[in-house]
């Protein structure tokens, strides 16, 4: 330890003696909440009765992660910064935990949580505790914006953060394992897309402490010259820190780091003083330290500090092996408890000292609580965007064009702000949203040609072929209180499932924590959808994603189809204006019929499923309802009422068409749900209902199987047929199409029983004609193609 004296470097003596007397500490309370329940100071020998009866909590990487917050304290100290630390891998819970609770922030948000002996019997005890706080860096921990606990998403939810937050600097710790994951692979890119002018720095820091669960690491294992030719090649700066001792490692960490902000300081300034566009190389550090450091070096014979078998809990047969709990002792007592905390408990002051005060300590940065610093966003009135119905069903519009034109009014009413961003994987223009690039451009700060179009140094629509980038950046965005738009190819949108279950859970988690404010929602447009995908084929059916986001809590999870442009524009309202929730909107791009006014649609989103009495003629009594979700099963919905009444001229059908799917669960499952007396109402019991669906049929039943009329409906959605085929005849395989939705109404009303072999005939022959037609001239029947609903029923 002596021999930091002899190094040189920017800490004076003493700064480093407290230092690392702060790291000690917070290595101190982190063992301390993995292990004990009781007797936090050692004030007494250990004895079984203090230790926890089961040790759940990761150690190996947590040392690492300490080391670091003492010197970004100094950092925030000297220069005043605003600093956010996300932490990839997240299982580093408590350090975060203790370097909060040390710098008081834990205290603050959690009274109980006392700065004395107490306090700190509670905050070992409460950690991995049944009903106490999670191992993870959790939506519990203060600071935190990020969990960690799925690993892969710290850099693109660093660069998601520092998007439009000039100011802010986010320090990221990427797990050496971590980084092997897809997401954070490609994440290192995120540099081409932030602009020194107008964005915060992101600093990430690799951390190499070797090693995995069980695995070494594979940046661990190569080169060093092979690794950081890898960063230079992501277009960074690597700067290396490496070592074991951390009394010596303070000053040369010091040292870099006071480079590494220059550097980053020195980047800003060219950009927004000197006006230099040039895409910068960002500082980058590979921090090369044992994993699980400082802890035991040997347990039962073999090597742990600095190896995979640190990476939990690195004495794990305490009450097994008498040695382990001796040398648990011993380790806690490595770190000098009784140079830290006076006898009361409290942290010494002239260590607290180094931390930040108020609102520029870590664990108190208002951006890591994002719901404060959200301000509304400012939605113009979506009516002006609206498409005027002059005849229902006459004229065909791409309803997610009409979206683009709204979202290009929301993008231009919030520039002054800068708090909303539209993300897209090399989509937006595809998805008939190009109207939001007008005006802003695409953000872009990698090398552009004459053929670009819209590129822009400072553009808000940001585009990456990366799902994962797209989703993580929107979260980082969100989560620092901006809102933001996402939209996706449907089928393709299933590469970030993952990710929207963790975003789900931290949604959910942080409604029940008060001092969490809530923040905008996560918005989806899911286009370029399983109907129509005539030049793509099969690859790009599926609209499994409903299902998925089905299972998430009904607090946090809104669906909703809506069959036209104007259904959409009400909806997509709602949606950006609305807190805390994920939002999935799924809308077709093609030209598609238009069926209802404003009004008309604002009413039926508000109710969220009804009835159009412009398509029903059940005189409130209907022999069979023709539901329909989704706007190519409203299209043949229709179509097949238009059939059946001509066959059946007195049939009593009505037409209910269903928005938000959420409705049609009962209240006590989701709050959208419509209460029963309503639903029997729509659906009355007895009456027949053939459901066309945009997704999965079953999802429905799942839905609806409480309803009272459940065993009377008969759902036709996508079941895995497709291919590259006509729009129709994808209807047609997946028995959706109008002749079939025509043909179950026939089959399920009692009095149409005579018709019925007489309807399948009819039935047999429409398809056989179409097949042919298909086949023959590569297009839908012209009475298929060009069919429109009666004109005589069009009016509005
Ligand atoms: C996507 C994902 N896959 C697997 C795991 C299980 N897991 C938890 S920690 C870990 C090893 C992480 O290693 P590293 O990123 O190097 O972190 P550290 O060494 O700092 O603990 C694994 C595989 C996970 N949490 N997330
Ligand atoms: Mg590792």
């Amino acid at each position: 330890m002596n021999e930091a004296t002899t190094i040189q470097g920017p800490l004076s003596q003493e700064l480093l003696d407290r230092m690392n007397a702060y790291l000690r500490a917070a290595n101190y309370l982190s063992v301390g909440q993995i292990y004990l329940k009781d007797n936090p100071l050692l004030e007494r020998p250990l004895t079984l009765d203090d230790v926890k009866p089961r040790l759940l909590g990761h150690w190996g990487t947590t040392p690492g992660l300490n080391f670091l917050y003492v010197h970004w304290n100094r950092l925030i100290r000297e220069r005043g910064l605003s600093m956010l630390y996300v932490i990839g891998p997240g299982h580093g819970g408590p350090g975060l935990v203790a370097n909060t609770y040390l710098e008081g922030s834990y205290s603050e948000i959690y009274p109980h949580i006392e700065q004395n002996k107490d306090g700190l019997k509670r905050l070992f005890r409460q950690f991995s505790w049944p009903y106490g706080i999670p191992s993870h860096v959790a939506p519990e921990t203060p600071g935190s914006i990020h969990e960690g606990g799925e690993l892969g998403y710290s850099l693109v939810h660093a660069y998601g953060a520092a998007f439009d937050n000039p100011d802010l600097i986010v320090a990221c710790v990427v797990g050496d394992g971590e980084a092997e994951t897809g997401p954070l692979a490609t994440s290192w890119h995120s540099n081409k897309f932030l602009n020194p002018a107008t964005d915060g720095a992101v600093l990430p820091i690799l951390h190499l402490n070797g090693y995995k669960i069980a695995n070494p690491t594979i940046l661990a294992r190569i080169p060093h010259a092979e690794l950081e030719d890898l960063m230079r090649g992501y277009g960074y700066e690597p700067f290396t820190l490496e070592g074991d001792d951390p009394a010596v490692m303070h000053q040369q960490a010091a040292a870099l780091f006071d480079t590494m902000l220059d550097r980053i300081a020195a980047i800003q300034k060219a950009a927004r003083e000197n006006g230099e566009t040039k895409r910068p190389a960002w500082p980058m550090l590979i921090m090369r330290t044992p994993k699980g450091w400082t802890g035991p070096k040997f347990v039962d014979g073999k090597p742990v500090e600095g190896t995979w078998r640190a990476h939990q809990v690195p004495l794990s047969e305490i009450f097994e092996k008498p040695d382990h709990l001796r040398m648990l002792e011993e380790w806690m007592r490595s770190y000098k408890p009784e140079e830290l905390f006076d006898e009361k408990g409290h942290f010494r002051a002239d260590l607290a000292e180094i931390a930040p005060k108020g609102r520029l300590r870590m664990g108190m940065n208002p951006h890591s609580n994002g719901g404060l610093l959200l301000k509304p966003l400012k939605v113009p009135n979506f009516r002006d965007y609206a498409v005027k119905i002059e005849g229902r069903g006459q004229k065909d519009v791409e309803s997610t064009r009409v979206l683009g034109r709204l979202l290009h009014a929301v993008m231009q009413a919030n520039m002054a702000e800068k708090n909303f961003r539209v993300f897209g994987p090399d989509e937006t223009a595809s998805n008939r949203l190009g109207d939001v690039i007008t005006g802003t451009g695409k953000e872009w700060m990698a090398e552009t040609l004459p053929v670009d179009e819209d590129l822009s140094e400072t553009g808000r629509v940001v585009e990456v072929l990366s799902e994962h980038m797209c989703q993580g950046w929107l979260e980082g965005y969100l989560l620092t209180g901006r809102h933001g738009f996402f939209s996706c190819y449907e089928a393709f949108i299933h590469i970030i499932d993952s990710m929207v279950n963790q975003h789900a859970k931290w949604l959910k988690t942080t409604l029940e924590i008060p001092w969490r404010k809530p923040i905008a929602s996560l918005n989806y447009l899911l286009s370029s959808l399983v109907w129509r995908q005539d030049h793509n084929g099969f690859s790009h059916q599926d609209p499994g994603f409903i299902d998925h986001l089905l299972n998430k809590k009904a607090d946090v999870v809104r669906i909703y189809l809506p069959p036209d442009a104007n259904t959409l524009l009400s909806v997509a309202d709602h949606c950006l204006r609305s807190r805390h929730y994920i939002n999935l909107i799924v809308a077709g791009k093609q030209p598609a019929p238009q069926w209802l006014t404003t009004d008309e649609a604002v009413a039926h989103c508000t109710t969220g499923l009804g009835e159009w009495p412009w398509a029903s003629n059940d005189g409130g009594d209907p022999e069979v309802v023709m539901a329909c979700c989704g706007d190519v099963p409203t299209l043949e919905a229709l179509a097949a009422v238009c059939l059946l009444l001509k066959r059946v001229p007195d049939l009593r059908i009505r037409v209910v068409n269903v928005v938000d799917i959420m409705t049609l669960q009962p209240t006590s499952e989701h709050p959208h749900g419509l209460p029963d007396e309503e639903y029997d109402q729509i659906f009355p019991p007895a009456t027949p209902v053939v459901f066309a669906f945009h997704g999965y049929p079953w999802l429905i039943h799942r839905l609806t199987y409480r309803r009272h009329n459940h065993d009377n409906i008969h759902v036709r959605g996508y079941k895995e047929e497709g291919t590259t085929t006509t729009p129709f005849d994808m209807c047609v395989l997946n028995n959706i199409d109008r002749f079939q939705l025509a043909l179950d109404a026939i089959h399920r009303v009692a009095r149409l029983k005579p018709l019925a072999s007489q309807a399948d005939q009819w039935y047999s022959e429409a398809i056989q004609r179409h097949k042919l037609y298909v086949a023959e001239n590569g297009d839908d029947l012209p009475e298929i193609k060009n069919w429109r609903w009666p004109v005589e029923r069009a009016g509005v």
